[in-house]
């Protein structure tokens, strides 16, 4: 895997691309300024002419217009400049262009947290599969060490993926340096550009499982991420989409990566045929404040091999680029291009273009109609190893302070080989912890009842997803994260459940924190109240309450809210959300004597 084999060692950073810039344009209007104007291959240069005229002759919006004026495919050469001015003293982070700091680092990675945290940046990583070791966990932790404890943590996210918190533009390189020499990355990993490309947690360790995800998440990581020319990091081919773009695969029944909300989802299923195993594909999932919609079923079936996979999504990666909506970025997801070509005319086309290149596809297989419960990821399960042990530990709203990284990274290396695997539900998973192993684990102290880390949860606090919300995120309209872990431990002392109620909190409607794909999902919204003192009504923070939504095979979206408005308190949304845990998910009131009623 080009990937891993390149790239064991730092990375030479401002070196050019050696492949020589050959694309010219014809068009009549100036594309890029004279000074920014690329001599190495940028995202734009990959665009095709009509693409580019498209762009330029509609009123570019102001992200494409930020990306025209200079390309920020190679924004990572200019982060090393900008830290050294600022080391000695030549500007201050204030005294840059926001475009750069607010749109083109977005291309390293680096997230301004302009409204919360002015000069502070979150920096997204891409881990494929969610799979990092114990070195990683230890680097993050030291990265965030250099920054106050209340700023400098670190994320797992929803797209199994890891945030670092409070980085500076000035010790962003040496960051940057240390990740490409663990074989890490954080280029590409926000706005326009592919994101996190998610697999099975479960990969090759599951009994039941038809496909191991991982080696096609790290070839679609390096298809989208990594210059196949000069194997740097970050492939300007794919560095100027019309919006973001997300890849999920599922290697088993329970579709633990969400096929069903990513723009490219490949379901695990055997050929009816053949019985190989491979991929019903579904296109254009996706949430926004504009549409939530479910993935569609294609009739395309690809082969569960490396070529398939790769080809599959560098054809629909290729036809999203040229042909998708520039202007309205409301409408530049996937689904909206399918939906304009017709979902049958679109599958066509993308057969039609892996006919060209020698892969072969069926058409929509069937699946099997046999019940089949999605399994839980907390807690100690067996391996298809006999004698091994997958170990999942509850990482509450996947919050880890420098400390805990640390601890996690101990454990690693003591008990699972120093590997540590991510969920989509923001927690890790230990595996490969021997059978005589599991008691001393468990003993453990960063396992101890002062510690927020668990293997042992309650079915309420174990089902908590959470964004970033108020605490990080300008677009927030509530805090999230504390929040949702205070009430996920009040809850589990009112009501008992025999099963997971998966709660997803989300400060705003992009529902970063999936709220439509959860049990109870609670949506930040503005909701009002009186003020006691005043006897007016005042704006305070509230949730949508959405009920229903379900994961796994077959997995379905809950489209409206249940509720609207409901206040942020714990005396009105504590007893709203007990009462819809006993109604609608079987909880039982704990009584006086701490008895489920
Ligand atoms: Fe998200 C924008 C955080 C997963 C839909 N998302 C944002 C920004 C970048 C907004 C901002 O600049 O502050 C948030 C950064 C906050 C911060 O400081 O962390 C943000 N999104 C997150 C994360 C960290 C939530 C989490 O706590 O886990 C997730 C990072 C994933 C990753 O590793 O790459 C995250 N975001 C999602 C998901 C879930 C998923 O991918 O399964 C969605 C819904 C699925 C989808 O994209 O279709 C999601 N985020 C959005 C949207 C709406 C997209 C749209 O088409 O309109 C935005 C707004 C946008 O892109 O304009 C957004
Ligand atoms: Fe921010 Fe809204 Fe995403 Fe939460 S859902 S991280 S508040 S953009």
């Amino acid at each position: 895997m080009m990937f891993y084999s390149l790239l064991l060692v730092s990375l030479p950073i401002v070196s050019a691309f050696p492949v020589p810039f050959t694309k010219t344009y014809t068009t009549s209007r100036p594309l890029y300024s004279t000074k920014s104007k690329p001599a190495v291959p940028s995202g734009s240069s990959f665009l095709p002419e009509s693409t580019l005229s498209r762009i330029i002759d509609n009123t570019p919006n102001p992200t494409e217009k930020a990306k025209l004026a200079r390309d920020p495919t190679n924004a990572w050469t200019d982060i090393y400049d900008f830290a050294d001015k600022i080391r000695n003293g030549e500007l201050t982070w204030e005294e840059l262009d926001g475009a750069d700091v607010d749109i083109r680092l977005k291309w390293v990675g680096m997230l301004h947290r302009r409204k919360r945290k002015p000069g502070t940046f979150m920096m997204r990583l891409k881990v494929p599969n969610g799979i990092v070791n114990s070195s990683q966990m230890r680097f993050f932790a030291d990265c965030v060490s250099k920054y106050p404890e209340d700023v400098g943590v670190i994320d797992i996210t929803t797209r199994q993926n890891i945030q670092m918190r409070g980085v500076t533009i000035e010790t962003a390189p040496d960051i940057i340096d240390g990740l490409h020499a663990r074989n890490l990355t954080s280029f590409q990993s926000a706005l326009d550009n592919v994101r996190n490309v998610v697999g099975s947690p479960l990969a090759g360790l599951d009994p039941l499982e038809l496909v191991d995800t991982r080696p096609l998440c790290n070839a679609l990581n390096d298809l989208v991420s990594m210059d196949p020319s000069t194997g740097l990091r970050g492939n300007p081919k794919w560095g100027n989409l019309g919006r973001k773009f997300n890849i999920a695969i599922s290697g088993s029944r329970d579709d633990f990566a969400h096929t069903h909300i990513n723009d490219i989802g490949m379901q695990a299923v055997k050929n009816e045929g053949t019985g190989e195993a491979g991929f019903n594909v579904v296109l254009g999932g996706y949430m926004s404040i504009k549409r939530v919609a479910e993935s569609v079923k294609t009739d395309i079936w690809v082969r569960g091999d490396i070529e398939s996979v790769h080809g599959l999504c560098d054809c629909i990666l290729e036809v999203f680029r040229d042909e998708g909506e520039r202007k309205d970025r409301q409408k530049a997801r996937l689904m909206w291009l399918v939906e304009k070509y017709g979902v049958e005319e679109f599958g066509r086309k993308i057969k039609d273009m892996m006919k060209e290149r020698g892969l072969e596809t069926d058409g929509w297989q069937g699946q099997p109609d046999d019940k089949f419960e999605r399994r839980g990821l907390l807690g100690v399960h067996k391996q298809k190893q006999e004698g091994l042990n997958r170990v999942g530990v509850l990482v509450p709203v996947g919050r880890l302070n420098r400390h805990e990284a640390r601890e996690i990274a101990d454990v690693a290396d003591k008990y699972s080989g120093g590997e540590v695997r991510l969920t989509v539900e923001q927690n890790v998973i230990l595996p490969n912890v021997k059978d005589e192993d599991v008691t001393d684990l468990l003993a453990e102290p960063m396992f101890g009842n002062d510690k927020r880390l668990k293997v042992k949860s309650g079915n309420i606090e174990g089902g908590v997803v959470s964004c970033t919300g108020s605490q990080f995120c300008g677009l927030a309209m509530i805090e999230t994260k504390q929040t949702a872990e205070r009430y996920a431990s009040i809850l589990e002392g009112l009501v008992a459940c025999d099963k997971t109620v998966r709660i997803h909190w989300t400060g705003c409607p992009n529902s970063c924190g999936q709220v439509q794909a959860a049990d109870i999902g609670l949506m930040g919204c503005p909701a009002r109240k009186v003020d006691p003192d005043t006897g007016k009504s005042m704006a305070v923070p509230g949730v949508n309450i959405f009920v229903g939504g379900t994961i796994g095979e077959n997995g379905a979206l809950q489209m409206e809210p249940d509720k609207k408005g409901v206040l942020v308190e714990e005396e009105t949304l504590i007893p709203e959300l007990v009462e819809i845990i006993v109604e609608r998910f079987g909880g039982r009131r704990i009584g006086e004597g701490g008895m489920a009623t």
